[in-house]
């Protein structure tokens, strides 16, 4: 491979590009007319306009992307994530076009799109799911039966959704009949799919994924687990690696359980294999990510492996040479996603200017951007700023050196999660581990940070009359002089 293109923008656009580069492999970025003076574009060897800001109109345009590959020499196109790294149609026809998707085969991102056709192949892997069925239900009578059987709290799930769209809660038999008709019918909508099924709904569970390697030579690894129970509204907000809670016997357990689950779809290149795991520590299948994740920084600083370089290895055919047992964690890393949003105001998203922007740095800290001081933030795709990721010895270092990031992240024209991000990594429930995916709806109202801005502008002020007093002295200094003078 000579020529990359990277189908995609901000951070991971430029992400991406690094490692290409590092590998001497020349790099070709794509934009949009909002992108078109983005680090990601400057960083390209070669770069090239879409069309318009809205994605539909630029980042989403596959056959575009693929007459300017074709044109230019391009021999593998990453997606990174997000856009086209999850369309099978997209990944079809970059390899009918004879280039490389940096990426699993189209057949592998068609069955792991769908919840149900997932579970169905998983099945014969022996990989623990959670108790419910695994095909599509519209018989009312029927789903009673099965729910009475599983035992409720229920959860309705639709098979085409994923990340949380489109499930539901269903606490008692007399409300299943109304929220069946409602999940179908949201599906319907949503998805153009009206697939539901249902599964026992695991109250306070932990999300935790595990990170797999496949090479087209059948050899597959896990790169151990990232913790990513802190969300708020199925919008991850910290990971980190390891997990607290896993021991090495469970660790080896779920990594292999990941491993089967990539082998049952022949899975290449990079992805991440989802897992709930309840009070008792027992965990549950939930679904595949056949991309290169957002939070993937923490497994490499853990691993000390670039995922990305894995990834551009195994699309050129390599076989891989690491072997399971060379792997192992030392360290302990942590990411904070720093959106562009307002944490004492909903969580809108905050647009504007950034007129200051200086990221923190030193031994341990990591800034995956795609801003610089002065640029706009565009409304019109992911509003993540960037991703502060600490590592240090043990866990508590990585927090010590994350709130020091924190503290020391200077962002101002627009608001940011910063603050919020604060919050989490000094709440005792986070330092103590015990945690789960309601963290952020049982601990957080914006008061806290209200209150917390109030108790530095006290501060502010204290200081400032404190500054006061003190330069008055200075400059009554020589009135007391003359005074004592004319005292004489
Ligand atoms: C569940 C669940 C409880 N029980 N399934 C949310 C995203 C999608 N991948 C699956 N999700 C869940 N599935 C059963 N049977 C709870 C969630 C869930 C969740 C999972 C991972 C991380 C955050 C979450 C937040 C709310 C609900």
């Amino acid at each position: 491979m000579k020529k990359i293109l990277v189908a995609n923008r901000g951070e991971i656009a430029l992400r991406v590009m690094k490692t290409i580069k590092k590998m001497g492999i020349e790099t070709v970025a794509v934009f949009s007319e909002a992108d078109r003076n983005a680090p990601h574009v400057r960083f390209a060897d070669e770069a090239f306009c879409l069309g318009p800001a809205p994605s539909n109109q630029s980042y989403l345009l596959g056959d575009k992307i693929i007459e300017i590959s074709k044109s230019i020499g391009v021999d593998g196109i990453h997606p990174g994530y997000g856009f086209l790294s999850e369309n099978a149609d997209f990944a079809e026809k970059v390899e009918k076009n004879g280039l490389t998707f940096i990426g699993p085969k189209s057949h592998a991102i068609r069955i792991m799109g769908d919840k149900l056709s997932a579970k169905e192949t998983v099945k014969a892997y022996d990989i623990p799911m959670v108790p419910g069925i695994d095909e599509a239900i519209t018989d009312i009578q029927k789903a009673k039966e099965i729910a009475e059987e599983i035992g409720y709290p229920i959860l309705i799930k639709a098979s085409a959704g994923g990340g949380g769209k489109g499930m539901r809660v269903v606490e008692e038999e007399k409300k299943l009949e109304e929220q069946m008709k409602r999940a179908i019918s949201e599906a319907e909508s949503a998805f153009g799919n009206g697939a539901v099924f249902i599964e026992k709904y695991v109250g306070s569970p932990r999300h935790i994924e595990i990170q797999v390697l496949a090479d087209t030579h059948g050899n597959v690894l896990h790169l151990f687990e990232r913790e990513c129970s802190v969300q708020r509204r199925h919008q991850k907000v910290v990971e980190e690696a390891p997990s607290v809670i896993l021991t090495a016997e469970l660790r080896a357990h779920m990594g292999q359980a990941a491993i089967n689950v990539a082998k049952s779809c022949d899975y290449v290149g990079a992805g991440t294999v989802e897992f709930l795991m309840d009070e008792n520590k027992n965990f549950y299948f939930l679904e595949m990510n056949t991309r290169l994740q957002v939070e993937h920084p923490v497994t490499e600083l853990i691993t000390g492996i670039d995922l990305v370089e894995q990834q551009i290895r195994i699309a050129r055919g390599e076989v891989l040479q690491i072997k399971q047992s060379d792997l192992k964690i030392e360290g302990h890393a942590l990411e904070l996603r720093v959106y562009a949003e307002d944490p004492t105001d909903d969580f809108l998203p905050s647009v504007g200017t950034l007129e200051r922007y200086k990221t923190p740095f030193g031994k341990g800290i990591r800034v995956d951007d795609g801003f610089e001081e002065g640029m706009e933030v565009p409304i019109y795709y992911d509003p993540m700023l960037s991703k502060l990721i600490t590592f240090a010895e043990n866990r508590e270092a990585a927090t010590q050196l994350m709130l020091e990031a924190i503290k020391s992240y200077e962002v101002k024209g627009i608001s940011t999660t910063l603050p919020f991000g604060k919050f989490v990594f000094q709440h005792q429930a986070f330092r103590s581990g015990n945690f789960d995916t309601h963290f952020v709806k049982n601990y957080y109202t914006p008061e806290v940070l209200q209150k917390e801005t109030e108790e530095e502008a006290f501060i502010a002020a204290l200081m400032a009359i404190k500054q006061y007093q003190f330069d008055q002295k200075k400059v009554r200094l020589p009135e007391v002089k003359s005074d004592i003078k004319t005292n004489e």
